[in-house]
């Protein structure tokens, strides 16, 4: 049989897993298809879905089955309020057997499966076309990415290694098709013991901050998202591991390709005043767990909004792995210094790179906006705003900040 597994709300990957890990104790000799990224169909408006589609064998009744089905939905939190609305996890009997019926309970096959590309497109990847009605030219159209299998990948992660000029940044590392978050996995790979330096990269990110809502336009495999596991002991306020990272990748970008970056409070990195990337400090244990997001190829879609891409910048499609090297060298090196020289040489940096000193900012706290002029930051981060004559000291995840015009 087959069944179909589509999540849209919270952690959809770990719903994923979850659904499959408890079907493999219901089913045997169970296979899955590689995770797709899909757009909803039908419904409200609603997120983008992640699903795939499960084949395996049982001795349950197809009623028996579809109890189990729910249990499992109800344990990932499923709760049904709309339908065809957005789920946590949503388990539906395609296919029992090649069987046909209906009852109040059940129809089987799924009456939709097949006006559903997020349903035929996993089940080609399982290398199975079920019989059925014609499919229409237009769900052909419905927009779906495949995203690949969860699971590291050895042999991507020694190419990607052989990429490096570092001592000890990077050279352990883990890369996977698919990600929920590469912090959550540098995070728990810290718990079991990864070493310093230690990274983790994902071709595809699907539940990482941020990227909620901006997933069309960037195919997996475009864009870079690593996180590497670096010594806190030199870094004593987590604002500061935000500004270092941001130097690292801003002199990284700037040596390598001849671009000029801009870095905007806390930890944007800009390129003619688009962002380009992100970074998100984590501390676990005696570590800054460091994530860092690159926008590397793709052509600016309008979806982008004010976004960009090294590639629009220089004109190239740069290999990932190359960009990667880069940044683990330049993290490298800057947390050396910071080691030698102490944070003076950082600052002074990332005052250099700074798009945001000097200039009319908003603070949007949780007591509302607030109209300054960025005039500082200090040997903790934190950026000093003055408004009209009151001095404020902001603080990095308290605060978002809009740079104003004029
Ligand atoms: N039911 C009848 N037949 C079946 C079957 N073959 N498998 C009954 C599972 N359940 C079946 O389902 C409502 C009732 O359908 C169940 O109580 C069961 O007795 P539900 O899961 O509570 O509600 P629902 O999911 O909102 O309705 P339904 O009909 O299952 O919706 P679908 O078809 O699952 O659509 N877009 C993308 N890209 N990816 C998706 O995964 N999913 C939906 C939900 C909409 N759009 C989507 C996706
Ligand atoms: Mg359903």
């Amino acid at each position: 049989m087959y069944i179909g597994v589509g999540s849209n709300l919270g952690n959809r990957l770990a719903y994923l897993r979850a659904a499959v890990d408890a079907l493999s104790r219901v089913l045997l000799d169970l296979r899955h298809s590689a995770v797709y990224e899909t757009a909803p169909v039908g419904g409200p408006p609603q997120p983008p879905y992640l699903n795939l589609v499960v084949e395996g064998r049982t001795d349950l009744d197809p009623w028996s089955l579809l109890d189990r089905l729910q249990a499992i939905e109800n344990a990932c939190g499923r709760v049904r309020a709309v339908r065809f609305g957005p789920r946590t996890l949503d388990l539906d009997l395609l296919w029992y057997g090649g069987r046909h019926f209906s009852d109040a309970r059940l129809t089987v096959p799924h009456p939709r499966m097949f006006e559903r590309r997020f349903v035929l497109e996993p089940l080609r990847d399982l290398g199975v076309e079920l019989p059925g009605p014609p499919v229409a030219e237009a769900v052909w159209r419905q927009p779906v990415i495949q995203l690949g299998h969860w699971g590291p990948d050895p042999a991507t992660a020694e190419a990607w290694r052989a990429a490096l000029k570092t001592r000890w940044v990077g050279q352990t590392l883990e890369y996977h098709r698919v990600l929920d978050s590469t912090n959550e996995r540098l995070r728990q790979w810290q718990a079991a013991g990864a070493p310093a330096g230690a990274a983790v990269v994902a071709q595809a990110q699907t539940d990482g901050r941020g990227r909620r809502g901006k997933s069309w336009g960037v195919q997996p495999g475009e864009g870079l998202a690593t996180s590497f596991l670096l010594p806190l002991d030199p870094l004593p306020a987590s604002g500061l591991w935000s500004l270092m990272a941001g130097v690292a990748v801003a002199s990284a970008i700037e040596a390598q390709y001849a671009l000029a970056p801009g870095l905007k409070w806390p930890n944007d990195v800009l390129l003619d005043g688009r962002k380009v990337g992100g970074i998100l400090i984590q501390t676990a244990g005696r570590f800054a767990v460091t994530g860092i997001g690159l926008n590397v190829q793709g052509q600016a879609l309008p979806e982008w909004g004010e976004a960009t891409s090294l590639e629009v910048a220089t004109g190239r499609r740069l290999p990932l792995k190359e960009v990667w090297a880069a940044v683990a060298l330049a993290l490298e090196q800057w947390v050396e210094a910071w080691v030698r020289g102490g944070r003076d040489q950082i600052l002074e940096a990332w005052r250099r790179y700074s798009v945001t000193l000097n200039r009319p900012v908003t603070v949007l706290g949780p007591s509302g906006p607030i109209a300054g002029w960025a005039e500082g930051i200090d040997g903790e981060g934190a950026l000093w705003v003055n408004a009209d004559g009151r001095r404020l000291r902001v603080t990095a995840g308290e605060v978002s900040l809009r740079h104003r015009d004029g």
